[in-house]
């Protein structure tokens, strides 16, 4: 994805809030490069890139609120594909340019990059990623219309793929300050799978503000979406949280057992760096790292979350000698060990922000370490003086992980000793295929001894391989990885792969390309399926990562007419087949085992015929959140997400 420099550098004020005025921002060039390759400047032309248009606006309006000057935003997805964006700033200035003579809301919307110099003092913060100026969505819509209001006077102007179609003119009054701004995306730029513009995912967009609202403590995000005629079908969700990212880790942890009752939060700055943190144990072995820089998300983390990582270990390994948890004798807590469980939230605001990696999703500011570690390591050493209780809860948790890691490094030692998983035979259970070569061959996970059976029939055993498995498998989340070598089913898998696993894992002795996992379309299925994804994010992402993990996509029904037979693999698509045809006999598939090895072949595993579902990080994520609430030691949610999930979980989109 394309990153830009951020757009928001502010202007030397000598530390003072500016006051503005048109000639403040900076002309470059128009909008023409922009639609010729909408990619650099948005990511893409699909659905990410269509998004990105909201975060764009969305993304002006908080820096106004950051700056102090708003506290409400609202997102609404209107019909036609239009979405509207409002705040409650002191909206964009409407008064003559002195380069352009233009007025500066007009320089603002048509010339790339006249966003730079707005805001000040201050950290102009979204800026960074999406920070290329609304301009780009201007030229990226089909139509766009501006509402500015501003001392009572209401201006407006239109614009068609970036060119103003109007002048900017008053249209009314108003009683607030604030900037509307609805806009179309332009159906010749963004192209969907099939050919048609996608569609806004109102799951992803109220993620989205979720986050930013958890983000910027106190500014309350409205997301309406209100694309049906049908108001019963409108949605529509407020977020406001006093308590900023301590809300979050406390959303975070929903579900979770918490390992102590007050969450560390902190908010300090240090050389001109906002420093922001909030963190809270929970009994578990994952840990939760959020980084942020400038409101944007680091998947890539980067030095603000090193620093962090730094003062933790050093912090709780003093505590735990200066309170004999740990004898001298002892060894150190490891970064791993005091990690174990935490969820936090690291975020940072700082003026120019460098953003590195191959995906510049990682923040590179060294003197955001600085900041961190220092601001950090005082508050959580006096955290921990001041709440001995949680400090206790904690270090029982920390030393508790570090016993374990030893405990589970000799048994995984003995385990894993050099070619321990390379010198067993093949599992009898693998039907194994004739290829040698990885790149062809394809290894079916198939649930249940009788689906197994049929698959074994179906395949073409020049490259499928066919791997029964029963039943659950195991709890991964609860389980070492001592423990789960020794499940006789994932030790089958793990030798069946020929890549052994975790610290030993080698991706060149894989023995399949596809691994292809094929479960039934109801509950038990969807289970297992969440099972096997969990077990592959978290112990072998690589595949996940190559693409190698596919899900099978096996005929919900089987639909026969005459002697034309056809398969639907959903609901709408059987409706479709059997609406004009009466006298069709409908048969539905409520396991793979109903199906004989003819069927199964032309239906999920001819490499012609069959359909997949490539598993993404994204799809493995997802599961993994998933397990954690299936699995997790708390009763409430899992029962809550069954219920709420039953009907659905056949369809479960993982
Ligand atoms: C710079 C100066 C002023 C307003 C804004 C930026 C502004 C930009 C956006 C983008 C979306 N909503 C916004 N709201 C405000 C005005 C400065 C002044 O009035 O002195």
């Amino acid at each position: 994805m394309a990153k830009k420099a951020p757009k928001n550098k502010p202007a030397n004020t000598g530390g003072k809030e500016a006051s503005y005025t048109a000639q403040d921002i900076m002309v470059l060039e128009g909008l023409d490069p922009v639609r010729k390759r909408p990619g650099m400047y948005i990511g893409s032309t699909g659905v990410d890139g269509l998004h990105h248009l909201i975060w764009e606006v969305v993304d002006n309006s908080i820096d106004e609120a950051m700056a102090g000057h708003a506290d409400h935003i609202s997102v609404t997805l209107l019909p036609q594909g239009r979405v509207r964006v409002v705040d409650n700033g002191r909206g964009i200035p409407v008064e003559t340019h002195k380069q352009t003579k233009k007025s500066a809301l007009e320089t603002v919307m048509t010339v790339l990059h006249a966003g730079g110099k707005f805001g000040g003092g201050g950290y102009k913060v979204s800026g960074g990623l999406h920070g290329v100026g609304v301009s780009v969505v201007n030229a990226l819509s089909s139509w766009l219309r501006v509402e500015v209001c501003r001392e009572g006077e209401q201006w407006a102007q239109e614009y068609q793929r970036g060119k103003p179609k109007t002048k900017v003119q008053k249209v009314g009054k108003c009683k607030n300050n604030g900037t509307a701004t609805t806009f179309e995306p332009d159906a010749e730029i963004f192209t969907g799978q099939n050919g048609k513009i996608p569609e806004f995912d109102w799951k992803r967009i109220s993620e989205r503000l979720r986050q930013q609202a958890y983000l910027t403590k106190g500014i309350r995000l409205i997301f309406n979406d209100e694309r049906e005629k049908d108001e019963l079908a409108h949605r529509s969700y407020s977020f406001y949280f006093e308590g900023g990212i301590s809300s979050y880790v406390r959303y975070l942890n929903e579900g979770l057992e918490p390992k102590h009752e007050n969450i560390f939060y902190t908010q300090k700055e240090n050389e001109s760096i906002s420093v922001e943190i909030a963190l809270q144990y929970v009994d578990d072995l994952q840990a939760r790292e959020n980084s942020f820089a400038n409101n944007i998300y680091n998947p890539g983390g980067g030095m603000h979350l090193t620093g962090f990582r730094t003062a933790l270990t050093r912090s709780l390994n003093n505590y735990a000698r200066k309170n004999n948890y740990l004898k001298e004798s002892e060894e150190n807590l490891t970064g791993e060990d005091v990690r174990e469980g935490l969820t936090s939230i690291i975020s940072v605001k700082l003026r120019d922000p460098q953003f590195e990696g191959q995906t510049k999703d990682k923040l590179g500011n060294p003197e955001a370490r600085t900041a961190v570690e220092s601001v950090f390591g005082s508050e959580f050493d006096a955290y921990l003086e001041e709440h001995p209780q949680d400090a206790r809860n904690i270090l029982d948790k920390v030393i508790l992980a570090l016993k374990a890691r030893k405990a589970a490094k000799a048994a995984k030692d003995t385990i894993l000793r050099k070619g321990a998983l390379d010198g067993l035979a093949l599992p009898g259970k693998l039907s194994d295929c004739q290829s040698k070569n990885a790149a062809e061959s394809e290894l079916y996970i198939v649930e249940g001894d009788s689906a197994g059976g049929s698959a074994k029939q179906a395949r073409d055993r020049r490259f499928q391989a066919i791997l029964p498995l029963r039943g659950k498998i195991l709890n991964v989340e609860r389980a070492r990885l001592d423990k789960l070598l020794g499940s006789e089913q994932v030790k089958t898998l793990v030798i069946a792969l020929g890549a052994a696993i975790a610290e030993s894992f080698d991706i060149s002795k894989l023995r399949y390309h596809r691994i292809i996992i094929m479960t039934d379309a109801d509950v038990d299925g969807a289970h297992i399926r969440t099972l096997l994804l969990t077990l592959f994010y978290r112990y072998y992402l690589p595949l996940v990562q190559n693409g190698y993990i596919y899900i099978a996509q096996p005929p919900l029904y089987r639909v026969q007419k005459g002697k034309e037979i056809k398969y639907a693999y959903s609901e709408e698509e059987k409706n479709k087949m059997t609406k004009d045809s009466e006298g069709s006999n409908v048969q539905r598939y409520k396991g793979l085992g109903e199906m004989n090895a003819e069927q199964l072949w032309e239906t999920t595993m001819d490499p012609a015929r069959r359909v997949f579902k490539q598993v993404t990080i994204d799809d493995a994520k997802e599961a993994d959140k998933i397990f954690d609430i299936l699995m997790g030691s708390e009763v409430g949610p899992r029962k809550l997400f069954i219920q709420t999930h039953a009907k659905t979980v056949k369809n479960l989109d993982i």
